[in-house]
């Protein structure tokens, strides 16, 4: 788990800026350890150049973490690409009506899938799909069960806010009592899929049929005061606007000061390959680099940004460990296809565990094998996650 280590701040940046008033402020609370407000942050996006930003991230990150960068051993099923919605940015699902190319895999495939990894050292599964009107609360109860029953020892994350909503409405459940179901069968926490951008008159344009923001806060908070902790992602770099990602970063934050749970934040960068929104050109590196390095910025109250290398590629999300990302996902086996459909680099999105820690120490970084909650498993590499 993390601690705060002491770091030398580095105090050339507030030199480099020191002809921006509000570029001064923020690198002092930042080396004050103080939070900085909505409206900086989206002055940082409109104006502080990625150097800046990043020195500071690093700064923030390497207080909490040192030199640690987090994975675990996981492996995901995606029950089914099928889906009553139709987000114009999701690559992945088919219609209920048209499924050509959809797949819907039934409960004991699913347990074989589990099954393949006996004897393997895997500490989580990763459960997420589309929206079928056919598998319902009872349907991934009993795969939940079955899952538990045969692995106890595996953690079990799963389903997105848009899915759990949807089962939940059907199954005539509150969402309170929709969670207790579930968690009793086995499930422990939620990954973040689904938040997209909370600002409504971005959803009404990409996803306006699906949960809205208030929706995926609602069952995030009450999965947070059952005790499940869940991660939050935004989906950047499409037609939003900074003041959205802010938006959607504050909405976060005052959800953890208030109560609590989340465990990670993910930025989700907008992959534009055979979707509805092919003509939406995608951002930059730099554009990442700086989406990550603000987040860990203006996330204080958050332990953890993860990038997700499937989706980023292996060498952008290399980089992201220099702009305040203390955490790599998983060694993902091959069966991760929401974003080799979206047009990511990553095509059969699998790294051993050998590969993943020699990507953070060709960095400097050390590699430490976590569990679901963050508990720290195993160090690689270098023994003393040293600070410079
Ligand atoms: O909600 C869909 C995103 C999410 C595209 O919690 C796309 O540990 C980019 O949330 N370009 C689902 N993104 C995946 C997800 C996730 C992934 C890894 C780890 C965790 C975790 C959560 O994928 C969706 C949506 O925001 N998505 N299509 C696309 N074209
Ligand atoms: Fe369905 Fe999720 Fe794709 Fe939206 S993003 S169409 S809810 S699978």
């Amino acid at each position: 788990m993390s601690e705060e280590l002491s770091v030398v701040f580095p105090d050339i940046v507030l030199e480099q800026v020191a002809h921006d008033a509000v570029l001064t402020t923020v690198a002092q609370k930042v080396k004050e350890g103080k939070r900085i407000t909505a409206e900086e942050g989206i002055y940082l996006f409109e104006h502080a150049e990625l150097n800046f930003v990043g020195a500071l991230a690093n700064y923030v990150n390497l207080k909490r973490h040192g030199k640690k960068v987090y994975f675990n051993k996981n492996f995901h099923i995606e029950p089914t690409n099928v889906c009553i919605f139709t987000c114009d940015f999701c690559s992945y699902s088919r219609t209920y009506k048209n499924r050509d190319n959809g797949w819907e895999l039934g409960i004991e495939g699913m347990l074989d899938m589990v099954k393949k990894y006996d004897g393997q050292p895997v500490t989580e599964v990763h459960i997420v799909g589309g929206v079928h009107p056919k598998m319902n609360l009872e349907f991934f109860c009993e795969l939940l069960e079955k899952i538990h029953a045969h692995r106890p020892d595996l953690h079990l994350k799963g389903f997105t806010a848009v899915e759990l909503d949807y089962m939940f409405r059907k199954a005539k459940l509150t969402t309170r009592e929709g969670l207790e179901r579930m968690n009793k069968a086995g499930l422990q926490s939620l990954p973040g899929g689904g938040a997209e951008i909370f600002a409504q008159e971005i959803r009404d344009k990409i996803c306006p049929d699906k949960v809205d923001g208030d929706g995926w806060m609602e069952i995030h908070e009450t999965a947070h005061q059952i005790g499940m902790p869940t991660n939050a992602t935004m989906l950047y770099g499409h037609i939003e606007n900074y003041a959205h990602r802010i938006d959607h970063m504050e909405r976060l934050r005052n959800s953890q000061d208030a109560i609590g749970g989340f465990n990670c934040f993910i930025p989700l960068k907008f992959r534009n390959g055979d979707n509805d929104m092919s003509h939406v050109p995608e951002v930059s590196l730099v554009e990442d680099l700086k989406m990550y390095a603000i987040a860990r910025i203006f996330l204080d109250n958050f332990a953890n940004v993860k990038a997700y290398w499937p989706m980023l590629g292996r060498e952008s999300a290399q980089l992201t460990l220099d702009y305040g990302v203390n955490d790599l996902d998983g060694t993902i086996d091959d069966t991760t296809k929401i974003y080799s459909m979206a047009g990511s680099e990553e095509q059969n999105p699998a790294m051993t565990t050998e590969e993943l820690c020699t990507l953070i120490t060709s960095v400097g970084k050390t590699p430490v094998e976590r569990d679901s909650v963050y508990n720290e498993l195993e160090v690689y590499g270098s023994a003393e996650a040293a600070v410079q």
